[in-house]
């Protein structure tokens, strides 16, 4: 089997500082950060940012000084987020995709429909979905498809019918959002099933489900996301002091299914990335 492509998600756009002391805000945490996860086996960073005050922006500007922090310490992958937060603006939430030159990012995501948030609704309506398909597509960045439930596969492979987006892909199955589809294993099985030859997939589970399913990602082929955005806890009632401890976890559950860790590079190529 491949060697595991471990993403750290490590900022997220709803958590906050009442609920965990180690969540990184400032560019300088992030770069540290991100540099710990690397060294814990992560190739890859899924990114939001945030406001000094905690709140949640797409700023291109954030976005920047964060990323020059990251690059300055570590090789690490930049996937810029631009599901952001509910309730802003497909203008809002396509600025980090403005960037260039030393802080361009390696890949985005792109969610592929509407979904239940928790009590909120993370809007993704298909013109809206277009648009972004569109700006990552005439920027030459490569999606990850963010699946929160079985449809969104469908509607990836539409757009790839509409020549917005290139198969092979690359898919994460977001799972046990509330509201949306379950933790379960049979929906991993489902989901990874129904992707077409040769695309690649990692799972995001959320809070008690990340690292179990992490496991078993890795047993099937897949990849791994972890982090802050999707769990706080190393185990119950421990919080973990950082993505990098979760990133850590992953290495030892790839280590003992006998599956190497991927270098920034090896992600590169398996993701197909530009
Ligand atoms: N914060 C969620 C509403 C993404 O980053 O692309 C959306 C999200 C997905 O986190
Ligand atoms: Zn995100």
């Amino acid at each position: 089997m491949d060697p595991v492509v471990v993403t750290a998600c490590l900022v997220g756009a709803e958590i906050t500082r009442e609920q965990t002391p180690y969540l990184p805000i400032s560019a300088e945490e992030i770069g540290r950060e991100a540099e710990a996860c690397r060294n814990a086996g992560a190739a890859m960073i899924h990114l939001h940012v945030r406001e000094p005050d905690g709140r949640p922006s797409q700023s291109a500007t954030l976005f920047a000084a964060a990323i020059r922090e990251v690059r300055r310490r570590t090789d690490i992958l930049i996937q810029v987020s631009t599901g952001g937060a509910v309730g802003m603006t497909a203008d809002e939430r396509c600025g980090p995709l403005s960037l260039d030159g030393p802080e361009r990012p390696d890949m985005a995501t792109l969610t592929t429909g509407t979904v239940n948030f928790g009590d909120d609704v993370f809007l993704n309506p298909r013109p809206l979905v277009r648009e972004i398909a569109r700006r990552l597509r005439d920027r030459r960045i490569v999606p990850e498809i963010e699946c929160f439930d079985a449809a969104m596969i469908d509607e990836a492979l539409a757009l790839a019918k509409e020549g917005l987006l290139d198969l092979p892909a690359h898919f994460d199955f977001v799972l046990g959002v509330p509201g949306a589809l379950a933790a379960t294993p049979e929906a991993l099985r489902f989901l990874a099933g129904r992707l077409p030859e040769a695309c690649t997939w990692t799972v995001a589970a959320m809070g008690r489900h990340e690292l179990p399913f992490a496991a078993l990602a890795i047993e099937m082929g897949g990849n791994a996301r972890v982090g802050l955005e999707d769990n706080l806890y190393l185990a119950k009632g421990r919080l973990a002091k950082g993505s990098h401890e979760l990133c850590a976890e992953v290495a030892k559950l790839a280590t003992a299914r006998g599956r190497p860790l991927a270098t920034p590079g090896e992600a590169r190529r398996l993701l197909r990335l530009h």
